[in-house]
C-alpha cells in the first residue's frame, strides 16, 4: 500500500512554491483544514439534529434565507481566521460588509480571505452536496493598520491560493496555490485530508453541460443558439452532451472538472448581471478552472481580469472544459 500523504504533510512539503514561503500560508491552509473539518461533521449530522438543520430566519445580504448551517459555517471560519494570526481581515457571503479584524496580531496579518461558507445551501434540506469556496490575497493596505476594502477588491489575478471544499458523499478539499490543483479526500476515521487526486486537470473537452434550463426563454439568442448546439448531433461527439445540473456550484463545477463540461451562470432577465457573486464564487473557482487547464469566462472576458468594484458583485459565469467555453464564447458572437 503505497504511503498516505496528508494535507497537513502536503503543505509542509510544498511551502517552498509558495510565491512568500514564511509558513503563514501555510497556516491560513491550515486554519481553513480545521473549520472544514468542524463543517463536514455538522453537514453529517445536518438530517439528524433540529437544530442545524432549517432556516436561520434571517434573510442575508443577498436577499436569501439563512440556513442554519450557513451561520454554523461561517461562524466556524471567521473563528479560525481570527484567532489564526496571518489574516486581517476577511469577506464572505453572510456578512453585507467585510470584517477587519482588530486584536495586534491580526493587523500584523498580511492576508485577507473571501470565502462563500456554504454555498448551495438551499440544498441543504434535499440531502444534496454543498460546498464552501474560498479565496486568499495579499493585502494591500500597510501592515500593522486594519484590513481595508480595498484589500478586498482585487483581481482575481491577484489571488495568491483558492480552493473550495466540496461536502458531498465524500468530503474533499481541492486548492491550488498557483502550481497546479491538487485533491484530498476527508478520511473520516483517522480525521485527516489525504492526498487522493494529485495534479489535477481538467479535460480539454467534454459532453455534459450544466445551465439552469428553466432560464432558457431568459437568456441572449446566441446561449440559446450554444444550448442547442449541445442537444444536437452537430458538436465534437456526434451525440447530444448530457445535461447535468445540480444546483450547486461546487458539486457541478467538481464534477466538470474531473469529467471535463461546461457550467453556465449567465445573465438573465431577473438577474441581469447574472447570479453568481464574482469575489467569493467566481474568482476563486476561475482560478483553479485556469490552473487545471480550463477556461472561465463572463462569455466574452477572462473572470480573472475583472477589476471589482463592491463586495457582492455579481457577474455571468462560463467555466469548464476549454474548449467548450471557446465554443460557447462562439456562439455568443465573439
Ligand atoms: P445558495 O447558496 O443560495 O443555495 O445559491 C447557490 C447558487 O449560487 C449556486 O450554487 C447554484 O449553482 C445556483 O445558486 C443555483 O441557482 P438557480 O436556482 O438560479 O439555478
Amino acid at each position: 500500500m503505497p504511503k498516505i500523504v496528508t494535507l497537513t504533510e502536503f503543505i509542509q512539503s510544498n511551502q517552498s512554491d509558495f510565491p512568500y514561503a514564511t509558513g503563514e500560508l501555510s497556516r491560513i491552509l491550515n486554519d481553513i483544514v480545521v473549520a472544514s473539518k468542524i463543517v463536514s461533521r455538522d453537514v453529517r449530522k445536518a438530517g439528524l439534529v433540529d437544530h442545524i438543520l432549517g432556516s436561520h430566519g434571517e434573510i442575508n445580504i443577498q436577499g436569501e434565507y439563512q440556513q442554519k448551517l450557513d451561520v454554523i459555517a461561517d461562524e466556524a471560519f471567521i473563528r479560525e481566521f481570527r484567532l489564526g494570526g496571518e489574516v486581517c481581515g476577511i469577506a464572505s457571503e453572510e456578512n453585507e460588509n467585510f470584517v477587519a479584524f482588530t486584536s495586534e496580531s491580526a493587523k500584523n496579518g498580511k492576508y485577507v480571505v473571501l470565502f462563500d461558507p456554504l454555498d448551495g445551501s438551499s440544498n441543504i434540506d434535499v440531502n444534496v452536496s454543498i460546498g464552501t469556496i474560498f479565496s486568499i490575497y495579499r493585502r494591500i493596505s500597510p501592515v500593522g493598520l486594519e484590513a481595508t476594502l480595498d484589500d478586498m477588491l482585487q483581481s482575481g489575478t491577484q489571488q495568491i491560493a483558492a480552493g473550495y471544499v466540496l461536502y458531498g458523499s465524500s468530503t474533499m478539499l481541492v486548492y491550488s496555490t498557483g502550481n497546479g490543483v491538487n485533491g484530498f479526500t476527508l478520511d473520516p476515521s483517522i480525521g485527516e485530508f489525504c492526498l487522493s487526486h494529485p495534479q489535477m486537470k481538467m479535460p480539454e473537452n467534454g459532453r455534459l453541460y450544466a445551465m439552469n434550463e428553466g432560464n432558457i426563454f431568459e437568456c441572449e439568442e446566441g446561449l440559446r443558439k450554444y444550448i442547442n448546439y449541445c442537444q444536437s448531433r452537430e458538436n465534437q461527439t456526434g451525440m447530444p452532451y448530457s445535461g447535468r445540473y445540480i444546483g450547486s456550484l461546487v458539486a457541478d463545477f467538481h464534477r466538470n472538472l474531473i469529467k471535463g463540461g461546461i457550467y453556465i451562470y449567465p445573465d438573465v432577465i431577473s438577474a441581469p448581471k447574472g447570479r453568481l457573486r464574482l469575489l467569493y464564487e467566481c474568482n476563486p473557482l476561475a482560478f483553479i478552472a485556469e490552473q487545471a487547464g480550463g477556461l472561465a469566462t463572463t462569455g466574452r472576458k477572462r473572470i480573472l481580469d475583472i477589476k471589482p468594484e463592491y463586495l457582492h458583485q455579481r457577474t455571468p459565469f462560463y467555466v469548464g472544459s476549454k474548449k467548450m467555453v471557446e465554443k460557447a464564447m462562439e456562439c455568443l458572437g465573439l
